[in-house]
């Protein structure tokens, strides 16, 4: 495997732990950045707060940190002032399940054009290991020293019940199989969900590289990705089994919120004037 993509690299370097599966993501990342073709300028990226979101100093891009389960309000918000910029969000598990659980259902819901990756550790890392929503039932982290009590829930199956149009998994330990589903999931055009099997080695060690190696398979091309019963059988396939499909689940075709925007379906609205945006005269005179 070549690894390519300084150019999207700041001079900053990561403050991830040494084997950390963000390095892993990272990599995959900028790798596909550069077989989409895309330059630094070409995208935005909207990340969370966590060891996720310090990808941000490291991702020569167009960059927006936000508030801690927030960025997907942020990415929908770029998408409709300017839907002709590609727009990924990164988000932790937490991010992504706890404190934005609510975003992360209506932009699914919505279909918004965004390339959603979701570094799921199953634990709240920066924080130094917290028990988050994907964190195994009985795990003892610093929140739950008896082990939690909280049954974790399936960001897959979530994604699908939500209506989101693109629904995979991917291994941060597989940098090309994740560059893969990362172009697949930029490529297609609607709410893309990617969760990624990311290891912490600092906070928790249940969710190890040889852990997903030993559980792991690929997802092969007799898999139908256009049947969504087919799609939530696979999604559960972990909690009932033990075996671990990466891949994509599920994928359909379906028009974006932004295609659907009246005012925006033509020119993007930063290419508008105020006064072809915002008709101020005709909303005062109900007022008046
Ligand atoms: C609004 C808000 N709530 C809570 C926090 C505290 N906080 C910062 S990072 C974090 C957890 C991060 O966990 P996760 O999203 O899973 O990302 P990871 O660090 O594992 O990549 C929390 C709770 C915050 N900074 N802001
Ligand atoms: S605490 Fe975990 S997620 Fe955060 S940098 Fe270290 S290994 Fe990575």
């Amino acid at each position: 495997m070549t690894l390519t993509g300084k150019e999207f690299s700041t001079k900053k370097m990561p403050t991830w732990c040494p084997g950390c599966g963000d390095f892993g993501i990272w990599a995959a990342l900028k790798k596909a950045l550069v077989e989409l073709g895309y330059q630094g300028n070409d995208v935005a990226f909207v990340y969370g707060i966590g060891c996720h979101g310090n990808m941000y100093d490291t991702m020569k891009v167009n960059n927006f940190e936000g508030l801690h389960g927030r960025p997907l309000p942020v990415a929908c918000g770029i998408r409709l002032a300017n839907h002709q910029l590609p727009v990924f969000a990164i988000s932790g598990d937490g991010d992504a399940l706890g404190e934005g659980g609510n975003h992360f259902i209506h932009a699914a819901r919505r279909n918004f054009n965004i390339t959603y990756l979701i570094h799921d550790n199953q634990i709240y890392a920066l924080t130094t290991g917290q028990t988050s929503p994907t964190t195994a039932l009985g795990l003892k982290t610093k929140s739950n020293p008896g082990g939690s009590l909280d049954y974790p829930f399936n960001p897959l199956t979530l994604a699908l019940a939500a209506g989101a149009t693109f629904v995979a998994r991917g291994f941060a330990g597989d940098i090309d199989h994740l560059c893969e589903l990362i172009k697949a999931a930029h490529q297609h055009k609607g709410f893309s969900v990617l969760d990624i099997l990311q290891p912490c080695v600092t906070f928790n060690p249940h969710s190890s590289y040889t852990f997903y190696r030993e559980h792991i398979y690929k997802l092969t091309d007799e898999y139908q990705t256009n049947d969504k019963i087919a799609a939530f059988t696979k999604t559960l396939e972990w909690e009932m089994t033990g075996k671990i499909p990466i891949g994509i689940f599920y994928q359909e075709q379906k028009p974006t919120y932004e295609d659907e925007v009246e005012q925006i379906k033509n020119t993007p609205l930063i290419e508008l004037g105020l006064s072809e945006a915002i008709q101020i005269e005709n909303l005062m005179a109900d007022f008046i």
